[in-house]
């Protein structure tokens, strides 16, 4: 079994409801296990022109199956939830992030693990601590560290 966590965001009709539905299809997801999910929070957009506010929050799973045919899971299940891929960090019904695929370190054409984005987007880091506060990256650099020097994003706690 291997431990992952997986960020949720949603921007679109009715983030919370996507949010709770995702949770629902993951825990749907064969030889996986949904261990646990953080609290919700809302956190103010990243990316370009003017968007709603975010809901954000992390999701544990325990697998049995791949990076990639986990990444082929969490992709259906965008698509089941009617996403829609046209501007790079736009607006979105819902973005199922691989953030943390146990302790590996992946780089291929469909996956980057770590997700690369992790340090620098509290909506991640807040809820990944809530659910792992001692947790430790692959490159050794404690989860404390980062959210120390993340910059600050409008994030709130629903
Ligand atoms: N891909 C590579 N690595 C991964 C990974 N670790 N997990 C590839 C998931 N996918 C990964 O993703 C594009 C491709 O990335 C996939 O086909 C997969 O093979 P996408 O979901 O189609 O595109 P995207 O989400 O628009 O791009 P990207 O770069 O994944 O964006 P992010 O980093 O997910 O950012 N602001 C707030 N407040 N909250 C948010 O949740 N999210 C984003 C999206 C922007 N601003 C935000 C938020
Ligand atoms: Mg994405």
């Amino acid at each position: 079994m291997t431990r992952c966590y997986i960020g949720l965001g949603s921007n679109l009709a009715d983030p919370v409801g996507q949010l709770r539905s995702a949770l629902d299809a993951m825990a749907q997801i064969a030889r996986t296990r949904l261990a646990e999910c953080s609290p919700f929070y809302t956190s103010a957009p990243v990316g370009p022109g003017e968007q709603p506010d975010y809901v954000n929050a992390v999701a544990e799973l325990e697998t049995d199956l791949g990076a990639e045919a986990l990444l082929d899971a969490l992709q259906a299940i965008e698509n089941a939830h009617g996403r829609e891929r046209t501007v790079r960090w736009g607006a979105r019904t819902l973005d199922l992030d691989v953030l943390l695929f146990g302790n590996q370190t992946l780089a291929t054409e469909r996956l980057e693990v770590p997700h690369p984005r992790i340090p620098e987007r509290n909506f991640v880091l807040v809820p990944l601590a809530d659910l792992a506060p001692d947790l430790v990256m692959p490159d050794g650099t404690p989860l404390r560290d980062l959210l120390e020097q993340c910059p600050a994003n409008r994030l709130h706690r629903l």
